[in-house]
């Protein structure tokens, strides 16, 4: 066996950003798109008057200075780029090329293959894909959702990119219909964030906002790659240290984004030195976070003992925490050298990340990823609550929780009643302001959409945004679970894999991206997205349709609902789909903290969300904040010497991918690549380049991932990387989150076995 494509390796980068950037930007946009209308659109990217970044969350610099500097970075501006591509599929493309075709073709041919700009219908047994009009696909979605015998046997998904409006109406539209059956890609992301924070700290947002970072002494980033996730996030690191402080690093990879950085938007300071981020990288073992956190709070407690009790905020622990004893007890029964060996790092590391810990009182905490996508993920995450909690560092300027979200308005749609289990508080409004009795029962999250749709339990698939089928885990059992369906429906800017792995009848749904105007009898319309911070603003986009056949996703839900609840029902469909205001105003009646929606809403910069924590005020049962206790995890598999994670490369958003070179890790011309540590490789004879098929053990089921090239990196002992999504052929379904069901994408067991090249 051969790999189809050869990896070539250099060594990777010290430095983020800066010229490369730059460059990389002017090849997206004069690869993917016409480069007057790709220069347009970044000067309106994250502008006051313009349009949110498609890309992550990171939140916006406020108004005054974002109009003074181009608030973009270079994979946002990619983002942009590839949204806008000056190639289009239309309906001979479909003509030329069979479904069965397309699915021979990589993921990233599929969606190189540019915009795709009409309704496509592919019928029963028909090879391929046909034109159909707007009305007619509405009428074969009401038809098949009529069919079902209960609206639980549909499932509605949604991806992060959808505006609030949109969110909003799609999950009434669906309540309406008779189901929660709302399942998003959260489930597979922040979701354990959001319960162990709720829990807690009685929000399951961030309590920080982005000026707080300026004003911290010390920032933990933990489990995260900012410099190709959240490039913006390096700007404001690079403010924190400007002003004096302090960066700690928890990751198994040494990511570029985290030891030094050149700001490309300064290109004055491009010749002089960059300004070194971190001041401290803990190589922690792959979910070795628990028992880390534990050591360093169980130091931290001596250290404070030691001081006569100078180090901890006992004012605060006494006043708004509750559970401190209680967590005294069980770190008592803790064996420190155990800790500190199973979390893979170093004592006198930790102790020096104590002693950073024990100096400084304004300290927040970024996590993403490599946090959450893990089986103890929600105990990880309230020890990580726990150290703020003891150090008093939530409630104040400079200090507190910052779980950085990915998709741009993942966080939005959430506020705005994408979830499968919403409270009864939210449904009493949504019924009252809809008239109509909202269902009660919970729906199914991610990866129970993959067990009703494998199991036949659920028939018709709707993806609101993102690409399910390469998302979700376990790819062999969605792809199955897929194909036993009556109806598969996307709603989509871009040809994707979740296009060709269909129903019996399958639809292909294009929709207006962020960047282009939103123009309805009713005059230009504009969105609103919330950002990691919990900020409201407005996004615009003006650029001319990709085609004159594309729909808002709020015309689509619309049209649609019409069409499936019937003329009888009251609800304004077609007047909020002429007019977004009347849905704000919903929106307003509907969900807290929205008052006045439609005018603050325009005020340039938009307006904060209330947040407990962040005011200090803890809007638990108790009024308090949770010290807890979390027990470590089981140990994994004795049988599979490695432990795998899944991580996304510098060149993709999730997974559409830009193309094949991880820039800064120095992997270049290939994703079909497995990192391990050159001692790794040394003690089982494996060479670089060398292919291997990787077997992942989960509840005694092998699932088998074969011809990657082995790549020597910098990663801790005994541990594994990938790219997502390939690597989630090996996700078993039950690999997840005890109690937030997120999958374990980065804690699978394998084992390797050297294949003949
Ligand atoms: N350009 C670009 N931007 C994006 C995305 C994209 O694909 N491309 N995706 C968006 C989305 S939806 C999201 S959720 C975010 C994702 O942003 P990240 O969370 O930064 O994404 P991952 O690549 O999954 O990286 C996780 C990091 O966690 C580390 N890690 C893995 N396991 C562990 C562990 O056990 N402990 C610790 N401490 N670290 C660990 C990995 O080494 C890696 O650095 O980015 C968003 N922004
Ligand atoms: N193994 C493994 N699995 C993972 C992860 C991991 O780290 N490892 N990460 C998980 C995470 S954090 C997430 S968030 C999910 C992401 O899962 P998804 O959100 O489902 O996937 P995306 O790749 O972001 O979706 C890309 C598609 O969205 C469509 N699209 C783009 N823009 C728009 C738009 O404006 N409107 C509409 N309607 N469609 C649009 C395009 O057709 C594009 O092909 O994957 C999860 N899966
Ligand atoms: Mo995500």
């Amino acid at each position: 066996m051969n790999p189809k494509r050869k990896v070539k390796l250099s060594p990777p980068g010290q430095i983020a950003a800066g010229m490369d950037s730059i460059q990389s930007v002017a090849r997206a946009i004069w690869e993917e798109t016409h480069v007057g209308r790709g220069v347009k659109t970044l000067f309106k990217l994250n502008q006051p008057k313009g349009f949110d970044c498609p890309s992550c969350a990171w939140p916006d610099p406020d108004p005054d200075e974002v109009s003074k500097i181009a608030e973009y970075c270079e994979n946002g501006a990619k983002a942009v780029a590839w949204e806008n591509a000056s190639k289009k599929i239309d309906a001979t493309f479909f003509q030329k090329n069979s479904v069965e075709e397309l699915f021979q073709q990589s993921d990233h041919w599929l969606e190189k293959q540019g915009r795709l700009t009409q309704p496509m219908v592919l019928k029963p047994g028909a090879s391929h894909y046909h034109p159909i009009s707007w009305e007619e696909a509405f009428d074969l979605m009401a038809e098949k959702l009529h069919e079902l015998d209960h609206p639980d046997q549909a499932i509605f998904y949604t991806s992060g990119r959808t505006s609030n409006e949109a969110a909003f109406l799609y999950q009434c539209f669906v309540r309406q219909f008779g189901t929660n059956n709302l399942p998003d890609c959260s489930n597979m992301c922040h979701e354990a964030s959001g319960k162990a924070l709720s829990e807690t700290l009685g929000i399951g947002k961030a309590s920080v906002i982005l000026d707080d970072i300026r004003h911290a002494d010390l920032l933990l980033v933990m489990g995260q790659n900012p410099g190709t996730n959240a490039p913006r996030m390096l700007t404001a690191m690079e403010q924190l240290k400007k002003n004096g402080g302090k960066i700690i690093s928890i990751n198994p990879l040494p990511e570029t984004g985290l030891i030094q950085f050149r700001n490309p938007q300064k290109p004055w300071e491009w010749l002089g030195k960059p300004t070194t981020l971190h001041d401290l990288h803990l190589q922690v073992k792959v979910s070795g976070d628990l028992p880390l956190l534990k050591a360093i709070l169980k130091m931290l407690l001596a250290e404070d003992k030691k001081s006569g009790g100078k180090i901890l905020d006992h004012t605060f622990i006494a006043q708004q925490t509750s559970g401190y004893e209680a967590l005294l007890e069980h770190l008592e029964t803790c064996d420190l050298e155990k800790l500190i060996d199973d979390s893979g790092v170093a004592e006198t590391q930790l102790r020096e990340a104590v002693q950073l810990l024990a100096e400084n009182k304004n300290i927040i905490i970024a996590w993403a990823m490599g946090i959450t996508q893990h089986r103890n993920a929600e105990n990880t995450i309230r020890e990580i609550v726990n150290i703020l909690l003891v150090k008093g560092a939530i409630g104040k300027k400079g200090a507190g929780t910052l779980p950085v979200r990915g998709h741009s308005n993942v966080q939005g749609d959430r506020t705005m009643g994408i979830w499968e289990k919403m409270s009864d508080a939210f449904l009493d409004r949504l019924g009252q302001a809809f008239s109509f009795e909202a269902p009660r029962n919970h729906g199914v999250h991610a990866v129970g959409t993959v067990e009703a749709l494998a199991s036949g339990k659920a028939k018709v698939f709707m993806g609101m945004g993102g690409n399910f089928v390469l998302a979700a885990p376990d790819t062999q059992k969605v792809f199955e679970g897929m194909r036993q369906c009556s109806l598969t429906v996307h709603v989509s800017t871009k040809l994707n894999r979740s296009h060709l792995v269909h129903g019996e009848t399958a639809l292909i749904l294009p929709c207006l991206g962020r960047t282009e105007a939103d123009i309805t009898a009713h005059g230009p319309q504009f969105v609103s997205t919330e950002d990691t911070a919990g900020r409201i603003r407005m996004s615009s986009g003006d650029l001319e349709p990709g085609s004159d056949l594309l729909k808002s996703e709020v015309a689509i839900i619309c049209g649609l609902a019409r069409k499936v609840l019937g003329t009888e029902n009251a609800t304004d469909w077609e007047g909020m789909a002429e007019n977004y205001d009347l849905i704000r105003d919903k929106i307003e009646a509907v969900i807290p903290g929205f008052e006045a929606y439609n005018e603050r809403v325009r005020v340039p910069g938009g307006f904060y969300l209330p947040n407990g924590a962040r005011e200090g005020s803890f809007y638990t049962e108790d009024r308090k904040a949770h010290l807890t206790v979390n027990p470590l995890a089981e140990k994994p598999d004795s049988q599979t010497p490695f432990i795998l994670m899944t991580v996304r490369s510098h060149d993709q958003f999730n997974t559409t991918v830009y193309g094949y070179n991880d820039r800064y890790r120095g992997i270049q011309n290939s994703r079909e690549v497995v990192m391990m540590h050159r001692e790794d490789m040394k003690e089982r004879g494996y060479q670089s380049g060398d292919l291997v098929k990787i077997t992942s053990v989960f509840n005694g089921e092998k699932r088998v991932l074969e011809g990657f090239q082995v790549v020597p990196y910098d990663i801790s002992r005994g541990c594994l990387a990938v790219y997502f999504p390939e690597g989630n052929v090996l996700v078993a379904l039950d690999n997840r989150s005890g109690e937030s069901h997120c999958p374990a994408s980065k804690f699978i067991e394998v084992f390797l076995e050297k294949m003949q090249a």
